[in-house]
This record gives structure tokens, sequence and C-alpha cells, in this order.
């Protein structure tokens, strides 16, 4: 996404791939996914052909067949039921394709169809949530700054591996060493990761549990009183403020280090490192162990009410929020949220539509009651990433159209009725348009193709607009030109990099509604105070029959040559599948001390996984890290879309992905 890669070439063959030394951003870096692109270009399974038939037996097919079959059954859907029987799925490699995408998104508003859904809602809707309802706008993405001063505390996040989550970073051991050295690194992670190896604290928390840490950490920020009174008088509203004081209270240091699991100095420490740190000003970052979790808005809440009340955000010690180099949120007046959810999806109208899109944990439902009847995926692959595997894949494999958009054979793309074969990477322009608010200095990218696409291989884009035509609907006359508006010489293929790479002070000056954060939203504030009143520490004497088996949960996790289910027919070489469990965790399982294998039963429905397991004292008692992304191994079968158990976000519509409940047995 943001490293410069050197592509060499011979007839036709990648024969080398390496990062570009000239490249300022990456300058020489990159990682083991950007090093596999010649591998993966040529790899056995890619798709080369386009293919059509019954769900699971499809015959190649010329390009023409398939998209006229594709449009008539997709005119036949629409005169029966309406455009919302066609549903896309935009998956996470939709978004590095921008022709396709933009065509997508443009071909979906012409059918008018409401059937939207991303994998926003199985990744960090929380963050979108929580920044529509204290800033007014989901497109406020708080930013690390490898240059601030302040303290860093990472949540639920492994950026060594996963190269951040909010924030993509270059070279994270060396913005972790440089964070670590300058105003001090702390991760609060279940397990012992690479990236909390190279910082100056790590805590070893139980799943699920960082509101405690955070809300322990408002609490003392409060008590002792503020380095920044004008700042919060002038950005925050005082009765907000005194919510937040309100609700936070109860996590005094004892209870935090309770529920957290953790030894009370540990946090002391933690708030040491927090004074210490100039102005006290803190960069808090969230990756997916927060934004899965049950806790995941209350996390997010809490994250941004601590930047906020130390004065953090878009100070130079603190965390800045890219405007974009080609969306330039800083020079435009952006309509101004509030959060409010959007009409839900027919068959779930307990669950919210938001931003436009409706839940994915709603998905299944929809196909079940009829709602849907195609359903076009592009860069995902719902049959790892989407929760309910076993029913899901029961419900699509009845679709009239599972249309599939990949460059390379899938779990989802062998239950396909039409296989679309697109151009990859390699093959095709490309202008950083959708990742725009994620690097960490402001800068676009327009690279043009490195070769011509392989066998039948066409760009998604073109595909769309002759889909579209066949619907009626007029191509787009210059994409590009429409993408890069605000920035017009991105027209031209190559590198832009804005005068000022980390803009601060435009959300405080254009974004926030009425010039103030907004504290202390009513829908968090309720949301934490039954996560507090949920707490065992306020209800022991009601607690369970002591002899229940303690909870053993799922917690997710990355691997480094994978991309969740992507490269991993190329991945090999230690990129390892293993489930980590501590040896008490195992003990009390029954399991064999040497044991390499388990099996994971959900607590709610019927899930249940074999996996391969790594007994190991760097993950607490009681957790279970399971990679996502896997065949054989498909933690998603362990997921749930009803309200227990796992279960989904009653706010979000987020599926639970990490806390959830299962038994372990051998
Ligand atoms: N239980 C559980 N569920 C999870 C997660 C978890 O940790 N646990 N993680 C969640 C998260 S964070 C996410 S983002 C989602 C991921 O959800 P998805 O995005 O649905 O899944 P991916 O595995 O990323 O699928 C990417 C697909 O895109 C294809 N692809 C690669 N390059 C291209 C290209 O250039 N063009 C096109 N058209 N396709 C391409 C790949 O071959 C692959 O099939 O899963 C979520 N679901
Ligand atoms: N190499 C590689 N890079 C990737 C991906 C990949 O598959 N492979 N996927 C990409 C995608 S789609 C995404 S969304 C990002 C995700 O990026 P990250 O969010 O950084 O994902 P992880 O590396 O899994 O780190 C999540 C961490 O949360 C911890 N955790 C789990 N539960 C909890 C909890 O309750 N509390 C706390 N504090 N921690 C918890 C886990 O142990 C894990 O170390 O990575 C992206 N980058
Ligand atoms: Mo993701």
């Amino acid at each position: 996404m943001q490293c410069g890669v050197v592509v060499t070439v011979d007839d036709g063959r990648v024969v080398r791939v390496r990062g570009d030394a000239e490249h300022p951003l990456s300058r020489g870096y990159t990682c083991p996914k950007g090093r596999a692109l010649g591998e993966f270009h040529h790899h056995p399974l890619r798709l080369d052909q386009p293919r059509m038939g019954p769900s699971g037996d499809t015959v190649p097919v010329s390009w023409d067949a398939l998209l006229a079959d594709l449009a008539h059954r997709m005119g036949q859907i629409i005169e029966r039921q309406g455009p919302d029987g066609i549903a896309v799925y935009f998956g996470t490699w939709s978004w590095i394709d921008a022709f396709g995408k933009r065509a997508a998104d443009r071909l979906w508003r012409h059918l008018g169809s409401r059937s939207r859904y991303s994998a926003l809602s199985v990744d960090a809707i929380a963050r979108s949530f929580v920044a529509e309802l204290m800033g007014g706008s989901a497109s406020l993405i708080p930013s690390l700054d490898p240059d601030s001063r302040g303290l860093t505390l990472l949540l639920g996040s492994n950026p060594v591996v996963s190269h951040g989550h909010s924030s993509g970073l270059v070279d994270p051991v060396t913005v972790m060493r440089t964070l670590a050295g300058r105003g001090g690194l702390w991760v609060a992670d279940p397990r012992r990761t690479e990236t909390a190896r190279l910082a100056n604290g790590h805590l070893a928390i139980r799943p699920g549990s960082d509101p405690a840490v955070l809300a322990f950490l408002v609490g003392a920020v409060l008590a002792e009183g503020l380095d920044d009174r004008v700042y919060l008088h002038h950005r925050v509203v005082a009765t907000d403020l005194a919510v937040v004081a309100r609700v936070v209270e109860p996590w005094t240091l004892e209870r935090a280090a309770e529920r957290t699991g953790l030894a009370p100095d540990e946090l002391t420490r933690l708030l040491d490192a927090l004074r210490a740190s100039p102005g006290r000003r803190v960069t808090v970052a969230t990756g997916t162990g927060c934004t899965m979790a049950s806790a995941g808005n209350v996390t997010e809440w809490l994250a941004w009410a601590l930047q906020i009340v130390t004065g953090s955000f878009e100070h130079p010690d603190g965390a800045w929020f890219n405007p974009g180099y080609l969306m330039r949120l800083d020079e435009r007046t952006l309509p101004k949220a509030d959060g409010s959810a959007g009409p839900g999806p027919a068959s779930r109208p307990d669950l919210p539509g938001r931003f436009g899109e409706l839940p994915c944990a709603a998905l299944a439902d929809e196909i079940e009651a009829g709602n849907v009847r195609a359903l076009l995926v592009f860069g995902g692959n719902p049959v790892t990433a989407l929760p309910e595997t076993r029913r899901l894949t029961k419900a699509m494999a009845r679709l009239e159209i599972l249309a599939v958009a990949d460059v390379i054979g899938s779990d989802t793309v062998a239950l396909a009725t039409h296989v679309l074969p697109v151009a990859g990477q390699l093959e095709r322009t490309d202008v950083s348009f959708y990742t725009d608010l994620f690097p960490t200095v402001r800068f676009a990218h327009h690279s043009p193709p490195v070769l011509a696409p392989v066998g039948e291989r066409r760009l998604l884009g073109e595909v769309l607009a002759e889909l579209g035509s066949r619907l009626g609907l007029e191509p787009e006359p210059d994409p590009l030109s429409a993408m890069v508006r605000m920035a017009p010489e991105v027209r031209e293929p190559g590198l832009y990099f804005a005068d000022e790479p980390r803009p601060r002070g435009w959300v405080h000056e254009r974004m926030l509604p009425d010039g103030r954060w907004r504290l202390a939203p009513p829908v968090l504030v309720e949301q934490f105070e039954r996560w507090t009143a949920a707490d065992p520490g306020e209800i022991t004497e009601a607690r369970e029959a002591p002899s229940a088996p303690p909870a053993t949960v799922v917690i997710p996790r990355r691997s480094l040559r994978r991309m969740n289910a992507g490269l991993r027919d190329i991945a090999r070489g230690g990129d390892d599948v293993a489930v980590w469990v501590h040896p008490v965790t195992a003990a009390e399982a029954g399991l064999d001390p040497g044991a390499t294998t388990a099996v994971l039963h959900a607590m709610a429905g019927d899930g249940e996984l074999t996996v391969e397991i790594k007994i190991t004292d760097d993950i607490v008692p009681g957790a279970l890290a399971v990679p996502h992304g896997l065949a054989g191994q498909n933690v998603s079968v362990l997921t749930a879309t009803g309200f227990g158990g796992g279960g989904v976000d009653p706010l979000t519509g987020m599926v639970i992905q990490s806390g959830i409940p299962v038994r372990l047995t051998p």
C-alpha cells in the first residue's frame, strides 16, 4: 500500500522484487507480502479464465457470455423484487483497486440497492462510529506520529506483524523503537507479541478488559487536575466532563488491576509514564484486539477521551489526523454527522445500518429470508471473514448469483456461480484514493502497470463499466480525473508529498461540531455503565457457582506472510498457524503437555474447530490466540450473529471476534 518496490521483468516473467531504496517514504523497506508479488503473480492457482455455472460446478466461458448472463439475471431479480435483491460485499483488497472500487460504487448507486456490505462491520466499525459521535465525522482517523515526544499506548494491535491498524506503518520495527526511545511505548496485549518485546512496558491483560485500563487513566488525570485547563474550557462542554468523571470513578487502581489481571504496580508504572510525558500528552492506538471485542465501542471512546482530556489530539506530541492528499478534508466543509443509525436489514430490524452499509452479521439472514438473491464479491473472502461460516456457506450456495471478482482461487471462489478473473496489482494502474487517509504522512501515489494482464484477466473497472452499460449505466468518462479532482497533478504517474507532512489543527478549526469534542455521547456512556455494572468486581455475591470452569476465549491474531486469507497459498517458512495456549489452560482442559492439536467448541451455536496448538507462557491463561484467514482452520466457524455468546454489538452490528467464549478439549 505504501512501500515502493522495484519489479524486474524478463520476457513477461517477474524475476525479482525488491524494496525501492529511492522511495522517500519506504527507503528500501518492504514486508514479506510485498516481496511475494512476483510469486503471487505467477501462482498456479491464479485465475486466468472466466467461469460460470451452478455453485461449485462452473465451466470456462467467454467474458462476453459471463457478462451477458450476469446482466440478464440481475435484471430479472430487480424486476421481480427490486434492487435490494442484489447485494455487494467489498473485501479488504477492493480498496487497493481504485478504478474497480469506484466503478462498483457507481454501479450500486445506479442500481439503487441498499444491500451494501463491507469488511468494515467485521473489522473496526467502532472507530468510525466513535469518530462520528465525538468529532462529527467518520473520516477522522487518528494517526501515530513517530516524531512525537509523547507517550504511545498501543491496545490490541501488533504493528510489527500487521504494520498497524488505523495508521499503516512502513518499517514498523524502526517506528516502534523510535517511539520507545522518545516518549515511551506501552503495549496492552494478552500475548507477549513481537511489538510488546520492543516496548518500555507490556501489560499482559485479560482479553476484553481494556476499558478498565483506560478508565483508570482518565480518572487519574481528571483527579490530578489538568495541565491545560484553557484547552478543555474551549474544547469540551463542562457537563460532559462531569459525566466522564462520574462514570470512570469506580475504576480505581485496585478495581482496574482486578479486572485486567494485572498487578497494581504495573498500572501505576503506566500512569507514571504518562505523567513523565511532556505535558502529559499521549497517543492511544487501538487495533483489532479491541475493535473486535464486545467492549469495542467503549474502548475506542475512552481512548479518545484520554487523548482529549490530556489535550493530545493534534498536539505535536500526540496523534494527528490525516486529511488525505487526494481527499483534502482540511479544505472542505464536511457534513456534521451525529452517529444516528440508518434503516437496518429487513430480516434483522434489531441491527442498524451505518455509513451507507448493512452489517455483515445480517447477510446470512438476508439470504435465508430471500431478500438477497445475488451477491457480488469484490476483493474479499466471506467464507473465512464473515460469521457463522457453516450457515453462511449453505446460504451462499443457494443464491441465484454468487459472482466473485478475485485474482486467485479462494474458499468463496469455489462456491461461485460466476468467477471474474481480474487483473492484479502488477497489471493495473492504481491511485491511492481509497487508502488516502491511512499513511503516516500525507502523500499520494499513482502507479502505472508493470505488465500486461496474463491470460483472460481483465481490469475490474472495465468489466464493471461493461456490466453497467448492459444495465443502463453510461460508463464514467474519466474516473482518474474525478478521483484526483482536489489534486490534479496526480493525473501524472508518480509520488506526491504534501508540503506539510502532518498537518495539525484542521480538525479543531474546521471539523468539530461547534468547535467542541462531544466528550460524553449518551449511547457510549450508557454502554460503558452497563459494562461496569456487569463487571464481576461489583457482583461477586451473585456469581455463578465457583465450580464453573473459567471462561476460555478466542482472541484474534495476524500472521506475517499472509494477508487475512490472501497469500496463504504461498506463505511458508515459519508462518505459524498454531493457536497459542497457556500451559495452565492446557492442563485445565486435560491436554497433554506435549499436545500439538486440540478442539475448540463454541459456547454459542454448534461451531467446532480442530486446531494446531502451541503451548506457551507468552499468552495469559484463558486466552487462545487463533490466526484468522485459514482454510482448514477457519476461526469464523466459532462466531455467532445473535446477541449472546460471542454475538454482535447492538450499536454497530459488529461481529464479536475477540473474546469468543469456547470450551477447549483434547
Ligand atoms: N473470526 C474472525 N473473523 C474476521 C477477522 C478475524 O480476525 N477473526 N478479521 C476481520 C478483518 S480485520 C477483515 S479485514 C476481514 C477480511 O475480510 P475479506 O476482505 O473478506 O477477506 P480477505 O481474506 O482479506 O480476502 C481478500 C480476497 O481478496 C483477494 N485479492 C487479492 N488481491 C486482489 C486484487 O487485486 N483484486 C481483487 N479483486 N481481489 C484480490 C484475495 O485473493 C482474497 O480472496 O475479515 C474479518 N473477519
Ligand atoms: N502480515 C499481515 N498484516 C496484516 C494483516 C494480515 O493478515 N497479515 N491483516 C491486515 C488487516 S485486514 C488488519 S484489520 C490489520 C489488523 O492489525 P492489528 O489490529 O494490529 O492486528 P493484530 O496483529 O492481529 O494485533 C491484534 C492484537 O490484539 C491482541 N488482542 C486480542 N484480544 C485483545 C484484547 O481483548 N485486548 C487487547 N489489548 N489485545 C487483544 C492480539 O493478541 C493481537 O496481538 O492488519 C493488517 N495487516
Ligand atoms: Mo481488517
